[in-house]
């Protein structure tokens, strides 16, 4: 067989692409922008000032993402999970109370428009719908994607997960209708052929993250430049004294939980109670800036990483479940989701740690601790 050469047709100026350069992202309200009807709505307000109380320290102030329709909880941190079901058409309210932000639906992958990440489109001013279709089942992250270092590690940021449709069997006529409640029970996608639907009866969220309490004091748009769109990459645009280059965290948190770094009480919030014979899912969800190693004092069997399901078609089936041994480490970094399902046989306390570790040196700069208690 031989490759034919195709010659290159002469293509004029006026073919090629225009080249814009795109620094200071210019801020836009409405949307939907294309609409179609929409399956689910969800709305969100940015941004909302919470302290957070780190116990033999004080408070910090972080800021949150509220849910302006939830009448008894739209106001924690990490920000309220958000829930949708696989094949949901979403439309998301999204209101900037305060200068200009914007919500990345950090895995989902809508359209560059939908897509919240400012420099690629533009920040809301006011407020915005984003539409986009949450076709993947799984565990992601949502968070604001301006300044982002300083926005993210202030606490703009929740859950995003996609739950399975129910299941039509036997089995799942005593579970709720998708989306299914926080803590459980319901029904997760990995590898259990045919189907490739796993059910649980319990459900934790694990979320690490690291404060340094010095980008506490900072303003909104710290350190950023100052937008000249005729001259954007001049370097009197940018400051630099900033400590945004600069992160020495001196506080753990785990799920909202906080702790200074001499404080080895274990964390509760975590904290997963089941009983043998259960089975337990727990997502986790790296929201901080340092690696973290976790380690279960359980065996147990890694089902999705970063919302792709192991094993499983069209994306997974060049790969399969991993399976952990008791205190076997799962290392993650910033953004790292994933989808863990843990069955207990015996009753007891089992440990759980997670090592915060530098992200340059390694070094073990603190271990948060929690537990899974299994009764009979
Ligand atoms: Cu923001």
């Amino acid at each position: 067989m031989t490759i034919r050469d195709v010659p290159l047709r002469p293509v004029g100026r006026e073919e090629f692409p225009r080249f814009n350069k795109h620094v200071c992202p210019p801020t836009f309200g409405g949307g939907p922008l294309d609409p179609v009807t929409p399956t689910r709505r969800i709305a969100s307000n940015l941004l909302v000032n919470i302290d957070l109380d780190v116990p033999g320290l004080g408070k910090v102030p972080m800021w949150i993402l509220e849910d302006p329709e939830d009448q008894q909880g739209g106001r924690v941190f990490p920000s309220k999970t958000i829930r949708t079901v696989e094949g949901d058409i979403v439309h998301a309210r999204v209101g900037a109370k305060s200068n200009t932000h914007t919500i990345h639906w950090h895995g989902i992958e809508p359209s560059p428009m939908n897509d919240g990440v400012g420099k690629h489109s533009f920040e809301i001013s006011g407020n915005f719908t984003y539409q986009f279709a949450t076709n993947q089942a799984g565990t992601f992250i949502y968070h604001c994607h301006k300044n982002t270092a300083l926005h993210f590690e202030m606490g703009l940021y929740g859950a995003f997960i996609v739950d399975l449709k129910k299941p039509d069997t036997a089995e799942a006529a005593g579970t709720p209708d998708p989306p299914y409640p926080p803590g459980g029970p319901g029904f997760v996608r990995g590898f259990n052929p045919p189907t490739h639907v796993i059910h649980y009866d319990v459900e934790a969220l694990w979320v690490p993250d690291d404060i340094d309490t010095r980008w506490h004091e900072l303003g909104h748009n710290a350190s950023m430049q100052k937008c000249d769109p005729d001259d954007p990459t001049a370097a009197r645009n940018f400051t630099g004294d900033g400590i945004l280059n600069d992160f020495r965290q001196d506080v753990f948190v785990l799920t909202g939980e906080a702790k200074r770094p001499d404080d080895d009480t274990p964390f509760q919030k975590a904290a997963v109670h089941a009983r043998v014979g259960q089975t337990i899912l727990v997502r986790f969800i790296d929201a901080a800036y340092s690696v973290q190693e976790i380690r279960v004092g359980l065996p147990l069997t890694l089902v999705s990483v970063d919302g792709f399901t192991l094993g499983v078609g069209p994306t997974g089936q060049y790969n399969r479940p991993i399976e952990f041994a008791a205190g076997q480490p799962i290392r993650i970094t910033a953004a790292m989701r994933g989808d863990a399902i843990i069955r207990p046989t015996r009753p007891g306390r089992f440990p759980v740690t997670i090592d915060f570790l530098h992200w340059i040196s390694g070094k073990k700069l603190y271990t948060a601790t929690t537990f899974i208690d299994i009764t009979e």
